[in-house]
C-alpha cells in the first residue's frame, strides 16, 4: 500500500513538475514573419446565371505559425485531391487574390505550367514553404500564389505587386525556378493586360 502511494505521488509529481526551459521553448508555436491566408475558389459547381467572377472565391483560414500551416496543409490544401476547375490560394493576410485588390492592381504573375498532375502538389508545397519561410529577396513584392486545377493543364502562378519593376520580377522569377527546380522558360504577364484581353501577352520570361 505504502509503495502504491509512493508510486502515485511520484507519478503526480512528475506530471505536475513544471516543464524545463528547453521543453517550454520546444512546445511554443513557431511564429512566421507575417500572417497568411488560404483561399479557395471552387468553380466546378454550376454558377448562378450572371454571377460575377469571384462569386465562389472564399477566404478560409488566416494563420501565423508553422504549426497552424502544417495542420491546414495536411487537412485540406492538396490541390491534386481537388475537383477540376478549382483554384487554391495562399496570399498575404489582408491581400485579396483579385486584380481589384490595391496590392495586386498594378501587378502581374509568373506562371509555371505543370506537365504532370503529380507535380502540382510538389510545386504548390515548395512555393508555400518558400513564401512563409520568406525565401525571396523581394518578399515585399509578393502578393501570393495560386494553384489552378484544370482539365487541360494544371498551373501555379506567383502574383507580384509592381509589374513594371522588371528587375524585381526577374529576380523573383529566377528564384522561383530554382525553388521549383524548373528548367523550361516561365512567363510573366501584367494583370492590366489580362483585364483587356483574355490571353494576356507575356511581358518577361526567364
Ligand atoms: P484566369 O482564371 O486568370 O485564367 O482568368 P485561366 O485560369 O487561364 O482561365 P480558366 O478559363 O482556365 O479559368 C480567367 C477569367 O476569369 C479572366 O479572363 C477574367 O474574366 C476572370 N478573372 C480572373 N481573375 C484572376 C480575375 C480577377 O482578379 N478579377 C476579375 N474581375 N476577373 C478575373
Amino acid at each position: 500500500m505504502a509503495s502504491e502511494s509512493a508510486a502515485a505521488v511520484e507519478a503526480t509529481t512528475t506530471a505536475d513538475a513544471p516543464p524545463s526551459a528547453a521543453e517550454t521553448v520546444q512546445n511554443m508555436p513557431h511564429n512566421l514573419e507575417r500572417k497568411w491566408s488560404f483561399w479557395c475558389d471552387n468553380q466546378s459547381k454550376p454558377k448562378q446565371e450572371g454571377a460575377a467572377w469571384g462569386s465562389s472565391l472564399r477566404k478560409l483560414f488566416t494563420f501565423d505559425t508553422v504549426e497552424e500551416f502544417w495542420s491546414l496543409y495536411d487537412q485540406i490544401f492538396r490541390p491534386s485531391k481537388s475537383v477540376v476547375n478549382a483554384d487554391f490560394h495562399l496570399f498575404k493576410a489582408g491581400v485579396e487574390p483579385k486584380w481589384e485588390d490595391p496590392e495586386c492592381a498594378g501587378g502581374g504573375k509568373w506562371t509555371v505550367a505543370v506537365n504532370q498532375k503529380a507535380n502540382l502538389d510538389t510545386m504548390w508545397l515548395e512555393t508555400l514553404m518558400a513564401l512563409i519561410g520568406e525565401q525571396f529577396d523581394e518578399a515585399d513584392e509578393i502578393c501570393g500564389v495560386v494553384a489552378s486545377v484544370r482539365q487541360r493543364q494544371d498551373k501555379v502562378s506567383l502574383w507580384t505587386k509592381t509589374a513594371p519593376n522588371e528587375a524585381a520580377q526577374m529576380s523573383i522569377g529566377r528564384k522561383w525556378k530554382e525553388i521549383l527546380d524548373v528548367t523550361d522558360k516561365i512567363y510573366y504577364s501584367f494583370h492590366d493586360d489580362a483585364k483587356r484581353e483574355r490571353s494576356a501577352k507575356n511581358r518577361y520570361n526567364v
